[in-house]
């Protein structure tokens, strides 16, 4: 099917990495159509690098170019409920995004995965084992490579992470396997509900050959009839999941097992936390899925550290750890991150930041249950003082890891995972972990 016939104008819906990488996959296999960029910012990033010929309005709407387009591609910022959007929508005018271009052109197989926490890590490792395994894959969407600039690399497959907002304007993506991860409050500006959220993520099973869901999580588990699907979990009976294994009479180990075969001891992961045992057995779901033999790829298994900014640890030395899970800005992923932590010593939980009107209180069972000193900083610390008896306020991370360092000793764990955004004191995540990893190799 030419799924191009008749379209002759197209509109791009926002700019950004996604809006260029719809620019320019346009001009490179379809150079014959008239491209327009609408973005609502009034200096949008990206607008620089468009070339001459592409008509650009920038600041508002233009609904005039929207109605005459024969297709519109959204930037996943932009929601369908729009009233431009839904105007055009209104008057017949189809509007898809760029993980919809890309599935009409892609003929190489595809995983996705999605999900409300994990989504980055388990589209990183899916591509480090497969090409440790000798299967040329490239990874891309949500992780922030635009999944139509893959087009130029040589793939033979191809693992994508897709947002609620890209599924929402995707529809024929056909994947080889795809994963729904769990399902947990994200995201409440821009769906009605729970239920909207979630029939979003759902959407990544449309097609799907293989679905790889939760079987701790029945939030992920299809709703679409006759999905062939494969289940992980960290206990028995799902299809991957751990058990414990004793050789030669020795102490039981817990092993990952795949479909009954056991793979690898938990304990050889460098990866830390039980949320990150999940994940690997995502990765070896979707792999045995797409037919990706990965049983000569373990030490990249074994040796993989995780994506910076989560769950990482960023200094070893006597016997202290230093974590970094700046990534956590939410509760769920602080929860995940406390879950089957196995800490000697004392846990040094660093707290606090921008809470974005969240509950903490799920938080304070489980501090509970920990060896713990609790440090608060940031503009809404005093929001954990509460939680534990331990709680200390402090203003900065810094000052936090000043004031802890001369108790620490060997066996304690220093952990950043701040449930909370970082916008009151760095410019994003990335830098908040960058500066805790540098405090941790100075004071390590
Ligand atoms: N915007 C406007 N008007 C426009 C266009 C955009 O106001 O006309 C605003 C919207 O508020 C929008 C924001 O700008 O939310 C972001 O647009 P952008 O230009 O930053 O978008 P891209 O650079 O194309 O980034 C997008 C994804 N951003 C979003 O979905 C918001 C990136 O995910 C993704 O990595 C990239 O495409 C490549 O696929 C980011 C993200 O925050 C990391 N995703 C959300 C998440 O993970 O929670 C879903
Ligand atoms: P996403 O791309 O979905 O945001 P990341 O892999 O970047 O996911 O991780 C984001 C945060 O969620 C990190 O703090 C990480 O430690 C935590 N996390 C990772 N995997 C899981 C999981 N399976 N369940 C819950 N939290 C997780």
């Amino acid at each position: 099917m030419d799924r191009w016939q008749g379209i002759k104008h197209v509109v791009v819906a926002g700019l950004g990495i996604t809006g260029l990488s719809v620019v320019k996959y346009l001009q490179k296999f379809h150079p014959q159509l008239q491209v327009r960029v609408i973005d609502t910012r009034d200096t949008p990033p990206g607008r620089d690098q468009l070339t001459p010929e592409v008509g650009l309005h920038c600041g508002s709407w233009n609904l005039e170019w929207l109605l005459e387009a024969d297709l519109i591609v959204a930037n996943p910022g932009i929601a369908l409920a729009t009233a431009q959007i839904q105007q055009a929508l209104a008057a017949g005018v189809p509007v898809v995004g760029d993980i919809e271009l890309f599935a009409w052109h892609c003929d190489k197989p595809v995983i996705t995965i999605t999900g409300s926490n994990g989504k980055s890590t388990v589209t990183d490792l899916t591509g480090v084992l497969a090409n440790a395994a000798g299967v040329a894959t490239a990874i891309g969407g949500n992780i922030g490579v635009p999944a139509l600039d893959l087009l130029a690399t040589s793939a033979e497959l191809y693992v994508l992470e897709l947002s609620s907002f890209q599924l929402e304007t995707t529809a024929s993506l056909a994947p080889v396997a795809a994963a729904f991860l769990n399902l947990s409050e994200d995201h409440m500006d821009r769906y009605d509900s729970m239920q909207g959220y979630r029939a979003a993520k759902l959407r990544i099973f449309d097609h799907a050959a293989t679905a790889v869901i939760n079987a701790d999580d029945n939030q992920t588990w299809p709703e679409q009839d006759n999905v062939r699907s494969v289940s992980f979990g960290l206990e028995q009976p799902a299809d991957y999941c751990t058990a414990l294994i004793s050789a030669d009479g020795a102490e039981p180990q817990e092993w990952l097992m795949a479909r009954g075969t056991a793979v690898l001891p938990s304990r050889e992961l460098t990866l830390v936390g039980r949320h990150n045992v999940a994940n690997v057995l995502t990765v070896l779901a979707l792999l045995d899925a797409a037919g990706v033999n990965y049983t000569n790829a373990l030490a990249a298994l074994k040796s993989y550290t995780g994506l910076t900014h989560r769950c990482q640890v960023v200094a070893d030395n006597q016997g202290i750890t230093w974590v970094n899970d700046s990534k956590a800005t939410n509760v769920a992923s602080t929860l995940a991150a406390l879950s089957g932590l196995s800490v000697q010593g004392t846990l040094y939980l660093l707290v606090g930041g921008v809470g974005k009107g969240a509950d903490f209180t799920p938080l304070q069972p489980v501090l509970a249950t920990l060896p713990l000193q609790l440090c608060c900083f940031g503009r809404d610390g005093d929001q954990f003082m509460s939680l534990h008896p331990s709680a200390q306020r402090y203003d900065s991370m810094q000052d936090v890891v000043r004031a802890i360092r001369p108790q620490l000793q060997a066996g304690d764990m220093v952990l950043l995972s701040p449930a909370c955004a970082s916008f009151d004191q760095f410019a994003n995540f990335m830098a908040r972990g960058d500066a805790f990893a540098e405090l941790a190799r100075h004071y390590a």
